[in-house]
């Protein structure tokens, strides 16, 4: 691991010694044509996990929710999603370059939408409009600060999209840390969708991968999608065995980033300079806006890392750090000193 106190993102977690080996040992065979029994295993695994009647393993986050969409509609079809979705911000736009999808966008304060702003979102028949086929959720909300949809509003949303005739996706790259600080099982929020994607490569440690979850027919053209995005991998059983011990071994853990992340907040809550956002901290996200120290974030982000601690620049007055597993306490008291002591040095300029 490096020397800074890395902060960046929970996707820089390293396999741990027990994936390594169930890597080395792994048995493998042609994933495309589902005879890795590797790949077979966790994907049973995933599908039972989140209560769906199969799953499908993508290399990434952003595939996972491609591939998805893709099944769920085709050239000119609407997408809802709220305006800081991962989707939308973050994946370079493929819903639209490559699936020919509309976003419709709706606003939407910390990651949460108001339902009523939902529900005038959601277009009536007019042969002028796109069609809309789908709602997307996003749990935990990465732009919303790590935001955990609480699970009577995740159904609340749910239901205005089923009212209208939507299919729901959830983009559920972090839905263990959702249900693990709702104190709810990750089923609470899956049953309630179509489709799920889910990472292992983030919180949960895994090196590479993502699974998608919904019914047999939904996965089965999933499949098809995830080949023509180019993602028909072969002897995949090598990375599916660390995915298997990211689902069976790491979620029970995932409390500890959040209470590291509530720590943190918790250090800097009264700093002049930086304000703390998305108050409180749930998950294992940490969020300041670096406005009030008169420089912008990517300056303040570079003085930081001189002062050996790695954060994320996520936009022009905004830092975001992310706990994770190679976090310990004292890393998390040592980054509250070094904010304290650039506070510090920015109150004597
Ligand atoms: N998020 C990454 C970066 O892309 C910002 C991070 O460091 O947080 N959905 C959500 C909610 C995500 O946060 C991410 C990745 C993805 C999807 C995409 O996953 P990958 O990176 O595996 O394509």
């Amino acid at each position: 691991m490096s020397d800074y106190i890395m902060l960046r993102s929970d996707t820089e977690t390293q396999p741990t010694p027990e994936m390594r080996r169930a890597m080395a040992e792994a048995e493998v065979g042609d994933d495309v044509s589902q005879r890795d029994p590797t790949v077979l295993r966790l994907e049973a695994i995933a599908a039972e996990r989140v209560g769906k009647e199969a799953a499908l393993f993508v290399p990434t986050g952003t595939m996972g929710n491609l591939a998805s969409l893709m099944v769920h509609g085709g050239r000119g079809d609407e997408v809802i999603l709220d305006e800081g979705a991962h989707i939308y911000i973050n994946e370079q736009g493929g819903m639209c370059a490559l699936a020919g999808l509309t976003p419709k966008i709706v606003p939407a304060k910390n990651g949460l939408m108001d339902p009523a702003a939902l529900e005038a979102a959601i277009r009536t028949d007019n042969i002028h409009y796109p069609v809309p086929k789908l709602l997307c959720l996003e749990n935990t909300h990465n732009a919303g600060g790590g935001r955990v949809i609480p699970p009577d509003l995740f159904r609340r949303y749910c239901s205005i999209a089923r009212s209208r005739n939507l299919a729901v996706h959830l983009d559920g790259a972090r839905i263990f840390n959702a249900a693990a600080a709702a104190g709810v099982e990750v089923t609470e929020y899956t049953r309630e969708v179509d489709s799920v994607q889910f990472c292992l490569s983030k919180g949960l440690s895994a090196p590479v991968g993502s699974m998608v979850a919904g019914s047999r027919e939904f996965i089965a053209q999933a499949r098809r999608a995830r080949k023509v995005l180019g993602g028909g991998m072969r002897q995949a059983g090598v990375i599916a065995a660390a995915g298997i011990i990211a689902l069976e071994q790491m979620t029970d853990r995932l409390k500890e980033d959040h209470d590291h992340a509530k720590l943190l907040a918790e250090l800097v809550k009264d700093l002049d300079c930086f304000e703390l956002l998305y108050r409180p901290v749930e998950t294992n996200m940490v969020f300041l806006s670096t406005e009030k120290t008169g420089r912008d974030a990517y300056t303040v982000g570079r003085e930081l890392l001189e002062q050996g601690l790695d954060v994320t620049v996520p936009g022009k007055q905004l830092i975001r750090m992310v706990t994770n597993r190679h976090v310990t306490e004292e890393d998390i008291r040592k980054a509250g000193s070094i904010l304290h002591a650039y506070a510090e040095s920015v109150s004597r300029r």
